[in-house]
């Protein structure tokens, strides 16, 4: 499997903005991140998801970019960016860079040179018309922007400051992929990449994602770029069912290794509707859909495995319980997840059981996309109340609070005021805190990823679900020829039932990890304390 090392590996994603301030400017900064690496090596992880640190007015955080060659004074230098590169591979991990190439800045010099006149050479590097359509922004509103200076529209379906680029233009595709090589050639290990499904776009057809020309444009990139080098590359698509998740990732179209799909995410919101309408999630269909990506990925392709990243809410507060049984959930969330077949990510602060936030200003959440909402929705005639409960459960800032190191002011994250606002609980939830208790949540991950490089029947072993009506109770197997792993986790805090008999003997029945200390092995009658999640292996004699 060595050309497919990244099915084997598992991947902390790193938001630098929040992660460790080490010059005191209330910014996470690349310097920070290297102080920390023992951390992330303690963890037990192989790869690092970079979120984007290039040159950036910071609109959306640097996905925003102005300059895809240099590294933001807000996180550092070149050099850092060389040392981290460099700290990581001494410690066995590799940094995957985030490559945003849908949009760029409306400050990058191509686009300032494409607004300049009709004629100019870049003009067509973007994507401009005399008249707008009723396409529509991500980030609200229409997706076209007037320009006085040629008197015509230009899309971005994100905010106004992040003009899409013209993946038709040749020039344009070569000067990216030529962009891409100048990271691979600096030794980075992989591309997670931004909002892929919509580079095929084709704006006047009002075709947004999964265009026609999509996937010729990343076998393209593929052969021009990352193709030899055998990297990790991820693609972002909101829009992938299993079909076309296999379209990305079957390994004989040289496309991508894996996809993150988001179907699981829009569980929990009232259907044909916006997430910020919220529904409850009903274990029932996160079975279905999980089994779905499981079953249709057991042979050709790859499956991505998360529960989080910086534009979702935390886990724990979203699906499992951050009050009374914050631990427990915690635990019981990154079990169900951890073993299932696929590349697990896992997101800063998750391995902490780190929780959404309750801050009362809107003032508090920076975000463009909670505030272009928030005022969307006051203006329709919602309520505050309502509005700011949405937030609470789905804004993108639930996960955008400073890392939350210890229990000194500001968490730890810098001794001054971080530009964003420290979740109040970080006297009890922090990393200082998880490594003096041996039952900690990050423990508990560091475990879940020590288990996958002992047992290979969770990278290769078969998924199959066990007990589909169960309302309470998600149960699955990993099989491998005459080797089975049962994994069964309470989802909810009531105690639960499940009954499997397979007739296999208590004394056959190991359990490889487990959120109690002491649960049981009576397989035809398991009745599960809340949030309960053990992974049980029978030893076939
Ligand atoms: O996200 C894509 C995206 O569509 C999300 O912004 C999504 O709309 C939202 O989180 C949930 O509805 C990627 C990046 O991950 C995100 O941070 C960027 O803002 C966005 O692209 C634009 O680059
Ligand atoms: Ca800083």
């Amino acid at each position: 499997m060595k050309n497919d090392w990244w099915k084997q590996s598992v991947v902390y994603q790193i938001y630098p903005k929040s992660f460790l301030d080490s010059n005191h400017d209330g910014i996470g900064d690349l310097k920070g991140i290297i102080q920390k690496l023992d951390y992330i090596k303690l963890l037990g992880v192989d790869v690092i998801w970079l979120c984007p640190v290039y040159e950036s007015p910071q609109v959306d955080n640097g996905y925003d970019i102005s300059d895809y060659y240099q590294i933001s004074k807000l996180y550092g230098s070149m050099d850092d960016m060389d040392t981290l590169i460099k700290e990581s591979k001494a410690r066995g991990i590799k940094i995957m860079v985030d490559l945003v190439v849908n949009h760029t800045s409306d400050q990058h010099p191509w686009f300032i040179e494409s607004r300049k006149s009709k004629d100019n050479p870049y003009r067509d590097y973007y994507i401009w018309s005399d008249q707008p359509n009723d396409l529509t922004s991500n980030f609200g509103g229409s997706a076209w922007s007037y320009d006085e200076k040629t008197k015509q529209y230009y899309l971005h379906f994100y905010s106004e400051q992040q003009p899409d680029l013209n993946w038709e233009n040749p020039d344009m595709r070569r000067a990216i992929y030529k962009m891409m090589n100048f990271w691979i050639e600096k030794g980075i290990g992989g591309f997670r990449m931004d909002v892929i499904d919509l580079i095929g776009k084709e704006p006047d057809k009002k075709i947004k994602e999964n265009g026609p020309k999509l996937h010729d444009y990343l076998k393209e990139m593929n052969e021009y770029t990352f193709g030899p080098a055998n990297l990790i590359t991820v693609g972002e698509t909101w829009g992938a069912t299993p079909e076309i998740g296999h379209l990305y990732t079957d390994a004989g179209r040289k496309e991508l290794n894996m996809v993150f799909q988001f179907e699981h995410m829009n569980l929990d919101k009232q259907p044909g509707k916006h997430r910020w309408d919220l529904k409850k999630l009903d274990l029932i269909d996160l079975k279905d859909v999980l089994s779905k990506w499981q079953d249709s990925f057991s042979e050709d392709g790859w499956n991505s495995l998360f529960w989080n990243n910086h534009d979702l809410p935390r886990i724990v507060s979203r699906w499992g319980n951050d009050r009374e049984y914050r631990e427990l959930s915690a635990k019981m969330l990154a079990t169900l997840l951890h073993g299932m077949k696929g590349t697990p990510f896992i997101y800063q602060g998750e391995e902490l059981g780190m929780t959404n936030t309750n801050f009362e200003s809107i003032d508090d959440y920076p975000d463009i996309e909670t505030q272009n909402m928030y005022k969307d929705r006051l203006a329709t005639g919602f309520s505050k109340e309502e509005i700011m409960q949405s937030i609470h459960m789905k804004a993108r800032d639930n996960a955008r609070t400073p890392m939350q190191w210890n229990s000194s002011e500001n968490a730890g994250f810098s001794t001054i005021q971080p530009w964003m606002k420290v979740n109040t609980n970080y006297r009890k939830v922090n990393v200082e805190q998880s490594l003096v208790d041996p039952d900690s949540v990050f423990f508990h991950y560091q475990k879940l990823i020590a288990l996958r490089k002992e047992k290979d029947i969770l990278i290769k072993g078969r998924y199959e679900l066990v007990d589909h009506d169960n309302t309470q109770v998600y149960a699955y197997k990993r099989i491998m020829d005459d080797q089975e792993l049962l994994i069964v986790c309470n989802f909810y805090e009531t105690p639960a039932d499940l009954h499997y008999s397979e007739g296999t003997k208590e004394e056959d029945i190991g359990i490889l990890i487990s959120n109690y200390p002491d649960s049981p092995r009576a397989l035809d009658h398991l009745l599960l304390r809340p949030y309960e999640a053990v992974v049980y292996e029978f030893n076939k004699r």
